[in-house]
């Protein structure tokens, strides 16, 4: 008995040599609040096949979906302290560590996807891509996020007076609560997780957020009406830890960047599916859909914007962001 458990435990000592010698896999881990098969999960995934594959196999990505290692704000904190590799969040929750990711948060300021995309696929989205670094962290890609809209479990809203008083769960950051508030209702700020439990015991009338995360996190079981006010346009952003990306050769840093990029086309065709089918889903449970006209919306956000671009800098970028095309 005795010398069966010697010979295993040599068995397991000598395969773990031999993976050294090999030059051995290192897996990169990347959190996402996301189930598996999200569009983000999957584009994480895909960029971690190319890694794979452009690596020899050095280098893989494992992606922990589903909140796994933790909701946003504490994988944010993983991920600057290199416990985490990689990771996959809204630019809402960077808001409070990478400042100037304040600005494309901001509501209204993108036109359509396509803006938004032109501009995070030029030199404004380098630059704020950029700006990740002063913070132990490497901004590699952005992704789509559609647009955010208000939805909750008592009444169609049809115009800004419809907001009045209600309680709505924002992202834990300044600009998403000042402009609920602005609007004039309440803002909660609160952790993605959270958000299912709190509809339905009625801590919160509403939440706002796209179709596929309306859908996937099944919020629409508990909050039947959904008003297109299409209010924001945050982008989602992959970064990975500066401590990891130091461990990597310059050729494998261009590897992983190169890799990011790639997965942006792919990340897109998820999205522009992935919304059609959440948005078909919600409506086939019950859900009632409603158009809400915007100008007064926007109109209402002057002072979140007075308040945001305080430096002629910010302006600046505000500024060029309004002048892509
Ligand atoms: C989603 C986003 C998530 C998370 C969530 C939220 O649109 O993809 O990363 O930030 O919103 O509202 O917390």
């Amino acid at each position: 008995m005795l010398n069966s458990i010697r010979l295993t435990m040599l068995t397991a000592m000598v395969g773990a040599l031999m993976t050294g010698a090999a030059g051995a896999q290192t897996v990169l881990r990347s959190a996402d609040t996301h189930p598996d098969g999200y569009p983000t999960v999957e584009a994480v995934k895909y960029m971690g096949e190319l890694i794979k594959e452009r690596t020899a196999g050095r280098y893989s990505v494992e992606v922990y979906h589903s909140a796994q290692l933790g909701e946003e704000k504490d994988t944010i904190e993983q991920v600057q302290t290199g416990v985490l590799d990689l990771n996959r969040v809204s630019m809402g929750p960077f808001n409070s560590v990478v400042p100037i990711t304040k600005v494309p948060s901001l509501p209204y300021i993108f036109r359509s996807a396509d803006h938004m995309r032109h501009t995070m696929d030029g030199p404004v989205g380098d630059e704020i891509l950029k700006a990740f670094e002063a913070h132990n962290l490497v901004g590699l890609a952005f992704y789509d996020s559609g647009a955010r809209s208000f939805y909750n479990s008592k009444k169609p809203i049809t115009s800004l007076d419809d907001l009045k008083g209600m309680k709505f769960r924002v992202i834990q950051s300044d600009v998403f609560v000042d402009m609920v508030n602005q609007l004039g209702a309440n803002a909660v700020p609160m952790a993605y997780g959270e958000v299912y439990s709190a509809l339905e015991t009625g801590v919160i009338d509403g939440a706002e957020n796209n179709w596929p995360s309306f859908e996937s996190a099944k919020h629409y079981e508990v909050a039947k009406f959904f008003s297109l006010d299409q209010h924001q346009m945050v982008p989602e952003v992959l970064v990975m830890s500066k401590a990891s990306w130091d461990n990597l050769t310059p050729e494998d840093q261009a590897i992983v960047r190169q890799a990011a990029k790639d997965s942006v086309a792919k990340m897109r065709e998820l999205w522009d599916a992935r919304e059609k089918k959440s948005r078909e889903i919600v409506e086939a449970a019950g859900v009632k859909v409603n158009e809400i006209e915007r100008q007064p919306l926007i109109d209402a956000m002057k002072p979140v914007y007075e308040k945001y671009l305080s430096t002629p800098e910010l302006k600046d970028l505000a500024a060029r962001i309004e002048a892509t095309q």
